[in-house]
């Protein structure tokens, strides 16, 4: 049985990831491909009380090196629980964020040595590198405009990491951009500042060879 492909989607806050993964499992719903779809972090109960210990802005906030473990111990449960067994049954595997976004965030964002992180990375993930990575890329100026509509559309306030301030985010969108440049066979750029049409018309392009 061929192994399932594993999809990741990444890019800075309000990139648009979970509106485009959720055109991606209605076509494959279409299709009838076999998939599941997983948020990072999360899709485990491990994972699930790791994001929200991230989140709450109740408690002291973790020091940087006690938030890197944090996403790396829900990606570690998420990795052996739920996306192996999936990709060994021939299941594609789409993550809504994914071992980049720990470089982008926690190495070129909150200045933890990348190469050590690349290093923990790899014992949390076995080693796991997806097949394709979507990486929408949008201005800072666009997201922080998207992140402030939804926040007024759905009475919701800004997390811990949205607040983490203009450079922190300008950062990790360098970071993205280095990573991608750095292994331009898995990674798709797409322009994440077009319209929500615009943005899955390049997004399939690059995917539709797997229905
Ligand atoms: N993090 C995560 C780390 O620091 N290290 C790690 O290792 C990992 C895995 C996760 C946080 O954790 C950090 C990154 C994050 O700060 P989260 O709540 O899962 O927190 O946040 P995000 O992953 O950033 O997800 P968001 O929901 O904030 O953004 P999305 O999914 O990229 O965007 P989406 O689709 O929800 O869209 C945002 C808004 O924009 C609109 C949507 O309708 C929505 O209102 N929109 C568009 N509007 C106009 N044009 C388009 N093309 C649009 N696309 C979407």
């Amino acid at each position: 049985m061929a192994r399932g492909v594993f999809i990741t989607f990444e890019g800075g806050e309000g990139a648009g990831k979970s509106t485009q993964i959720s055109r991606l499992c209605a076509e494959f719903d279409k299709y009838k491909v076999k998939y599941i779809s997983v948020r990072e972090p999360g899709g485990t109960a491990l994972g699930e009380e790791a994001r929200r210990l991230l989140k709450d802005f109740s408690l002291d906030p973790p020091v940087d090196q006690a938030e890197l473990m944090l996403f790396l111990a829900a990606r570690a449960q998420l990795v052996e629980k739920i996306i192996k067994p999936a990709l060994e049954k021939g299941i594609h595997v789409i993550s809504d964020r994914f071992s980049d976004s720990t470089i982008a965030y926690q190495g070129y964002g909150r200045g933890i040595d990348v190469n050590l992180i690349a290093t923990m990375n790899n014992l949390a993930c076995g080693n796991l590198k997806p097949d394709y990575t979507i990486l929408l890329n949008i201005p800072q100026e666009v997201s922080l405009l998207r992140m402030r509509k939804r926040e007024a559309a759905t009475n919701t306030n800004a997390d811990r990491i949205e607040l983490a301030g203009s450079d922190f985010h300008q950062r990790v969108r360098d970071g993205f951009n280095k990573l991608a440049q750095a292994e331009p066979d898995r990674f798709i750029v797409v322009d994440a500042a077009q319209s929500v049409d615009n943005v899955w018309s390049d997004v399939w392009t690059h995917l539709k060879h797997l229905v």
